[in-house]
């Protein structure tokens, strides 16, 4: 890609991968053994060493982050309405409207850019049956009275954790509350399989359904007990992953000193704001964004605009907001004057590069051009 000078791009992100050395023997093993999918001996080796890594009793994985979303949904027989948040990536509404479902968007906390607990009761109607919140960037949701309301209702709570690999509050996974979590192994993660992701369930039997639904519907060779889908990991993913477990701990120590010096570099900048986990909350560092106002010498456009002059590619997640397009801004509760914080907030965000392999020379150029956005 050209960027109009010599500088290597800089993107948002990077895949952390291992060595072709190190991936050779799974390879090797897939080519011998000559099972590529359907439940093979890397995909059933990997749920055990996850769920144990994550620190939860049991998960089911899927092919990526989306289909888990559409197969969770169906695994809880949502219905009507769904409570959820229009600032997040598109998959998260899409996989209530692949299940016929009415997204309700409710407006977020600018202290998480999460789903704003103390708004949502609002929003409950006699057709709501879910809850679908997002630990957005990995900042974990205020789960507690998000249950509480959930269970004040009558509501089930699904909650889209694509972006909260390994995050815990107070040295416990927030991956097994509520009745699941959905993750991504995508590309762009923290944790990557090239595609992929995982369904974290509270038992065996709820386990078992998804097992189904990700399978066709498939029980056994003769009975299929629902209209399932193809939602499988392959063998290749499932190998990767195993690796990835091994390397994981090291890359988010990497993502943390990179976090902490664009914090420590770019705190004294007018017009910048950066979020603030609380003391307990263990972070995966997934993302870096920033709040851009109007104090800061350019606009946030701007700004994107100059750094990719400059061969650096930060991203506007989440902007557009979900609610904003063709598909969804039609549904009353995508109204912008529901939405204040959220339209704010978009507006506002430039998510900067951090991904392990980030140099430190790299990283530098990004915050120099922060700091002198006009030179
Ligand atoms: N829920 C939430 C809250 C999510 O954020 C996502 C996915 C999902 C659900 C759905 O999970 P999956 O079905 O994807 O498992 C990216 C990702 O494609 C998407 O997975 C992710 N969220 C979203 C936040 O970001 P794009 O359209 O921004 O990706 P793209 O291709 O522009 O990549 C961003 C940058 O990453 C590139 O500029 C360069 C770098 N990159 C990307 C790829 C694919 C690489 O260096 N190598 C690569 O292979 O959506």
């Amino acid at each position: 890609m050209s960027n109009g000078t010599d500088l290597k791009p800089v993107f948002v992100t990077q895949p952390d991968l291992p060595s072709l050395d190190e991936f050779l023997p799974y390879l090797e093993r897939i080519w011998e053994k000559k099972w590529l999918t359907n439940a093979g001996e890397f995909h059933q080796r990997f749920e055990v060493e996850l769920a144990k890594y994550l620190g939860v009793e049991q998960l089911a994985l899927v092919s990526n982050g989306t289909l888990g979303l559409v197969i969770g949904l169906q695994a809880l027989a949502i219905a009507g309405e769904v409570i959820t948040t229009p600032y997040s990536f598109v998959a998260t509404a899409h996989s209530l409207l692949w299940n016929n479902l009415e997204p309700v968007f409710v407006d977020i906390d600018p202290a998480t850019c999460n789903l704003d607990p103390a708004k949502i009761e609002a929003a409950i109607t006699p057709r709501t049956t879910a809850i679908l919140p997002v630990h957005c960037y990995g900042m974990p949701c205020d789960i507690d009275r998000i249950q509480q309301i959930a269970d004040k209702h009558g509501l089930k709570v699904i909650y889209d954790a694509a972006h909260a690999f390994g995050v815990r509050v107070a040295n416990s996974s927030i991956l097994d509350r509520g009745g699941l979590s959905i993750l991504s192994f995508h590309a762009t993660k923290v944790f990557n399989t090239f595609e992929g992701g995982a369904i974290v369930c509270p038992d065996a039997a709820m386990k078992q359904r998804i097992d189904h639904l990700k399978n066709f519907g498939f029980v056994d060779e003769v009975t299929v007990a629902a209209a399932g889908i193809n939602g499988k990991m392959n063998e290749f993913q499932a190998g990767l992953g195993l690796l990835q477990i091994e390397r994981v701990d090291d890359a988010i120590a990497r993502r943390k000193v990179i976090a902490e010096k664009y914090r420590q570099a770019l705190r004294d900048v007018r017009g910048l704001s950066f979020l603030h986990a609380a003391s307990d909350v263990q972070q995966n560092y997934s993302y870096f964004p920033i709040f851009i106002d109007a104090q800061y010498p350019i606009s946030r456009d701007a700004l994107y605009a100059r750094l990719r002059e400059q061969g650096i590619y930060s991203r506007r997640y989440f902007y557009p907001l979900i609610s904003t397009m063709p598909m969804y801004r039609g549904f009353p509760s995508s109204d912008p004057a529901n939405l204040p914080v959220a339209t704010r907030i978009a507006e506002q965000v430039l998510c900067l590069p951090i991904y392990p392999n980030l140099s430190d020379k790299d990283l530098e150029r990004v915050i120099g051009a922060i700091r002198s956005p006009n030179t």
